[in-house]
């Protein structure tokens, strides 16, 4: 069981829900360019319709109430709030004003993220996370938003899954804008998104009385396949936080939360990198690592390892006979909510939140005019009962199930769904699944 003011939530994303894509001065986004380019997206749909949350919040909000969070957490699209000329749009606001207005009425608290991947095309197109001028645009946005929610919205995070962006974005470019970086171009695109994040943590600290704030990275850590076995435990957790050059480096932890929380890259960066170090000055890493409240963290899943015959770390090569996921890289590993918070806590020593955690299902409408999703059920109750188990270690405040309901995911777009709703993309009809009863129940008793 978990603490009495534990929070159960559930997620979303502005461009993965709303719809809406061109009303009431919504300036194209990133996604809404990059959706219209033949192949990019494995079934060719797009985010103008998908669960049309613009028109339904009402529907939204009800569905969160019936089913007893006590928070829900979702993006705002910098391109409804702010125009081409990066003037505020009153209506754009207002959504997101009526939006909270109607969480509070239900005593669900808004947890606003700032930044979920839907960059206004203008400012991409004037150079996106290499312009140096980023992070004030950033400031600015960052600063319209929070006072016209001002009074409604205390819980912020700025951004989501920086290594997607980077990662997904501009070095693999399956992700919007799709430009290639190399290395150089890279760790400045970082360093650029880092002073986003510092300040907007400022301006949040400025214009929100008791205000909490965090940044939301993703990480799959390396889980022991022997619990008791300390030193592969050790050596997992230094692998969590390698960062080599040869790796999927925009991908890894350190890079972003080192600065943030520590005040400062790691050693390894600066020997690995030094040949191609971004300009970084003493003020930057001080605006960066501004105290946080909490860490934030998607986790989907980790990778089993163990030790060879000379004790060197392996990776294992099969999984247990869990549920598998209908997304590729999604591989059920509970554990990935032990190890993951727990080797976080050790490195960066604050209070943990889970803002992301779900499970991708090839969910049908039975007969019966149901969507039974036994597997969802299983990982839920999984996953739930690692945490448990080191929330009774370290401080774990809260945990927020990825999503709500089936939505535009990405460039896997609408085949995968990750909801506890289903959504009928035919006549947009909404079905809730069993899982949706079984995390209402969960959350009624206070846990597994
Ligand atoms: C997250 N991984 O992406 C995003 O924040 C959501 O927008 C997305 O819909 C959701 O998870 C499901 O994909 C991730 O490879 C993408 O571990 C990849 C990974 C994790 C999260």
């Amino acid at each position: 069981m978990f603490n009495k003011d534990f929070i159960f939530g559930c997620a979303t994303a502005s461009y993965q829900i709303e719809g809406s894509v061109d009303k009431d001065g919504k300036t194209e986004s990133i996604w809404d360019s990059f959706t219209k380019i033949k192949g990019k997206i494995l079934d060719s749909t797009d985010g103008s319709i998908v669960c049309d949350s613009y028109i339904k919040y009402k529907d939204d909000v009800k569905l969160l109430h019936e089913l007893g969070v006590n928070a829900y957490r979702f993006s705002i699209a910098w391109t409804r709030v702010i125009d081409e000329n990066n003037d505020p749009n009153q209506k754009g606001l207002d959504y997101y004003i009526n939006l909270c207005r109607e969480l509070i009425k239900y005593n669900i608290k808004p947890v606003v993220t700032l930044y979920h991947w839907d960059m206004p095309k203008w400012l991409d197109d004037l150079g996106g996370f290499l312009n140096d001028n980023i992070s004030d645009y950033f400031m600015h946005y960052t600063d319209i938003v929070t006072k016209a929610l001002n009074g409604l919205v205390s819980d912020y995070i700025t951004i989501n899954e920086p290594q997607c962006i980077m990662f997904l974005g501009h070095r693999l470019c399956v992700h919007a804008p799709g430009t290639y970086y190399d290395d150089k171009d890279m760790l400045h695109a970082i360093h650029n998104l880092l002073l986003c994040h510092g300040k907007a943590v400022k301006v949040i600290r400025k214009n929100v009385k008791n205000s909490t704030v965090g940044f939301a990275p993703c990480s799959r850590p390396p889980v022991p396949s022997d619990r008791l076995n300390k030193d592969l435990e050790k050596k997992c957790f230094d692998k969590y936080f390698e960062l080599k050059r040869e790796s999927e480096y925009p991908n890894l932890v350190p890079i972003y939360s080192d600065p943030i929380f520590l005040g400062d890259y790691s050693k390894e960066y600066y020997e690995e990198f030094k040949d191609i170090l971004p300009n970084i000055t003493k003020e930057d890493l001080e605006l960066i690592s501004q105290p946080l409240d909490y860490i934030y963290q998607n986790f989907y899943t980790g990778n089993y390892y163990s030790l060879d015959s000379n004790n060197n770390l392996v990776k294992d090569e099969f999984y247990p006979g869990y549920p598998e996921g209908n997304i590729d890289w999604l591989q059920v590993v509970p554990e990935t909510l032990y190890y993951g918070p727990k080797f976080l806590y050790e490195r960066y020593k604050k209070p943990i939140i889970i803002s992301e955690n779900g499970f991708c299902n090839n969910d049908v409408i039975f007969l019966d005019g149901k969507v039974h999703d036994s597997e969802r059920i299983d990982y839920i109750n999984r996953y739930l009962i690692e945490l448990d188990k080191i929330a009774k270690e370290i401080p774990v405040k809260g945990y927020f199930y990825w999503s709500l309901f089936d939505n535009f995911e990405w460039n896997s777009g609408l085949r995968k769904r990750f909801g506890l709703v289903y959504i009928n993309y035919k006549n947009n009809e909404r079905i809730k699944k069993d899982s949706y009863y079984e995390y209402s129940k969960i959350i009624k008793k206070g846990g597994i």
